[in-house]
């Protein structure tokens, strides 16, 4: 029987590129809808009704939502090129490095992303704190993967764009090259890996989304207490 594979996603989201990434990355045939997530298709609420969030991974009718889970679930469906290592503890290793993405990384990004004044200078510090972890971790590795992109790398691989897209709208450097060497080379061997490379959505227009996203925020802390 044909395999069903579809992906349901958005044009912008670092979620949605996670499954796209690894569903390419394993040469599995898939179509994708590009959702409009201010009129969520019928598809999306009935395969999500808990979150109602893309990337939504529909296989053969059976829907699987939460990127971090779709990798995993892709990774164990089609065995080619796999993302986790056979061993157990290098296993949790990188899916301890997935988490710590999902709960530290982009939490203190994106509160340096969103604060004002002091609260952002704060958030920022806190940023790169956070971020000298993943700086320490890729000592001796050109993958957090090891020789090859795996669970972390697609788990943090939109640090690779979002970055430059955050930094050009809040107009502060956050992944300086002198203090992040590692994770510097990383982000750029990244975001040229065949495959991750073709598929990022246009600068341009992500800097005029995440302004846009951003303004409520700005136009909240200058309110007069
Ligand atoms: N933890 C989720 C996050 C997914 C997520 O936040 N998706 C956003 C797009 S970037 C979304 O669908 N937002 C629609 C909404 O919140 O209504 C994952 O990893 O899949």
């Amino acid at each position: 029987m044909a395999e069903e594979v579809k992906l349901l996603k958005t044009w912008s989201s670092p979620f949605g590129l996670r499954a796209f990434w690894i569903l390419k990355l394993k040469g599995v045939q898939f179509d994708f809808v590009d959702e409009d997530l201010s009129n969520k298709s019928p598809l999306l609420l009935q395969s999500n009704p808990v979150y109602k969030k893309v990337p939504v991974l529909i296989h053969n009718g059976k829907p699987i939502s939460e990127s971090l889970v779709i990798l995993e679930y892709v990774d164990e469906t089609w065995k080619q090129n796999p993302l986790l290592p056979e061993d157990p503890y290098e296993r949790a290793r990188a899916r301890f490095w997935a988490k710590f993405g999902e709960d530290k990384v982009l939490v203190s990004i994106w509160n340096a992303f969103i604060k004002q004044g002091k609260e952002q200078e704060e958030a920022i510090g806190l940023a790169i704190e956070t971020l000298k972890f993943l700086e320490e971790e890729l000592k001796g590795k050109r993958f957090f993967g090891g020789e090859k992109i795996g669970l972390a790398d697609l788990a943090l691989g939109w640090l690779a764009n979002l970055i430059g897209v955050f930094e050009e709208v809040i107009g502060v450097k956050l992944i300086e090259k002198e203090r992040f060497p590692l994770l510097s080379a990383w982000m750029q061997e990244f975001a040229e890996a065949p495959v991750i490379k073709e598929s990022w959505p246009p600068h341009e227009k992500l800097v005029t989304k995440f302004r846009a996203i951003r303004e409520p925020y700005v136009a909240a802390a200058a309110q007069p207490k």
